[in-house]
């Protein structure tokens, strides 16, 4: 063999390698996660925390979207994003058990000290003395809100300013707020409160000004115990906003519709989209559907007492890190022994944080 064809064989091996390294963090991050809510319910039931609302479920969809959040993006979203702080390296798992427990030392809950609901996240936009960090090299989160959809005008807010500092004469004077308006916002909204006035404005404003704005629907098809049936017309969100995608000669927005379980598939069109939406200014509306909750809506109820007994049923079956387990193993990228250990060492991984918290 020459030394060519050698090289050839390498490089190929070597990138095979990463990328299952990248898919097996991935699956890691997301059982670490589940953990963490299965251990957090259980932390709030035997009166340990007042109260809890989890992102499991919704991991595989957040490992994905994360692998696209670049330092300059901000996230404005909701209480079920645990996930993706935790792949995108914003919160640990530790952090997460202090605010659960509402712990006012901010170097143990850096979000809010102990003020906010749980799963409500935030990074420092400026220092001790007011001066605005270095934004542009930083992942941005804005303060997560208690009200549903209040998220939305903000990360309108924060899609225009790239708008305004893309090719402004002072470009230069603000480097550290923006890398030429080629940031994201990153917004994140369940179904249920896509049928606020607060959605459907900033969706309207977002197509009409053509901002760097990535939305992102967490379709579990309940808003507690209400589902979509009773909640969104035509049980669909992105059917609902047909008319609002963006055609060659109007402006408008890019419509996506994906599952949430399907790594894959999500993984190849975010990747592109995300892109897309970086160059052209183009906001797009991700519909992530066929999302699942495991534990219901929050430490306040149980769904068992509100979903049929087929939709449990089917809950358990297209559990998206069961169905990213599958395609693992279905592709050999790793066989059973080696994601059983990164299942226990996540079990491990989170009890110690919650011992530590
Ligand atoms: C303005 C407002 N109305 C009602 C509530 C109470 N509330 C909290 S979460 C929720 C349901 C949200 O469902 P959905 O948007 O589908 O998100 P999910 O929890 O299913 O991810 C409601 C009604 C609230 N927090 N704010
Ligand atoms: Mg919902």
């Amino acid at each position: 063999m020459d030394t060519n064809a050698a090289d050839a064989i390498f490089q190929e091996k070597v990138s095979f390698d990463k990328f299952r390294e990248e898919i097996l963090k991935d699956y890691r991050v997301g059982c670490e996660s589940r953990q963490t809510s299965l251990l957090g319910r259980k932390e709030v039931l035997t009166g340990k925390a007042k109260f809890g609302i989890f992102g499991d479920g919704k991991e595989v969809a957040q490992v994905a979207m994360a692998k696209f959040f670049k330092p300059g993006d901000f996230r404005a979203g909701y209480y079920r994003d645990q996930t993706f702080m935790l792949a995108s390296g914003l919160s640990n798992i530790e952090q997460f058990f202090s605010q659960l427990y509402a712990d006012p030392d901010v170097n143990n809950d850096p979000f809010s000290a102990g003020r906010q609901m749980n799963s409500h996240f935030a990074t420092k936009f400026v220092d001790e003395n007011g001066e605005w960090l270095d934004l542009a090299n930083k992942k941005n989160v804005s303060s997560d809100v208690a009200p549903t959809a209040g998220q939305m005008p903000r990360a309108l807010g924060l899609a225009y300013a790239s708008k305004f500092f893309r090719n402004s004469d002072l470009a230069d004077e603000f480097k550290h707020l923006s890398n030429n308006g080629n940031e994201i916002c990153f917004c994140t909204i369940g179904d249920a409160a896509t049928s606020e006035g607060h959605f459907w404005e900033t969706m309207n404003a977002a197509g009409v000004l053509q901002v760097p704005l990535a939305v992102f629907v967490w379709d579990d098809g309940y808003g507690i115990s209400v589902p979509k049936k009773y909640q969104t017309i035509k049980s669909s969100i992105s059917t609902a906003l047909n008319g609002f995608q963006k055609e060659n000669d109007t402006n408008g927005i890019n419509i996506y519709k994906l599952k949430g379980w399907d790594y894959a598939g999500m993984c190849e069109v975010l990747e592109h989209a995300i892109q897309d939406i970086r160059d052209t200014h183009i906001p797009a509306l991700f519909h992530i559907e066929e999302i699942t909750q495991p534990q219901g809506h929050s430490t306040s109820g149980s769904h068992e007492r509100y979903k049929e007994y087929e939709r449990l049923l089917w809950e358990k079956e297209w559990d998206c890190l069961k169905k990213m387990k599958e395609w693992i193993l279905e592709n050999a990228l790793a066989d059973e022994d080696e994601l059983e250990d990164i299942e226990i060492n996540a079990k491990e991984l989170a009890k110690h944080s919650r011992q530590n918290a």
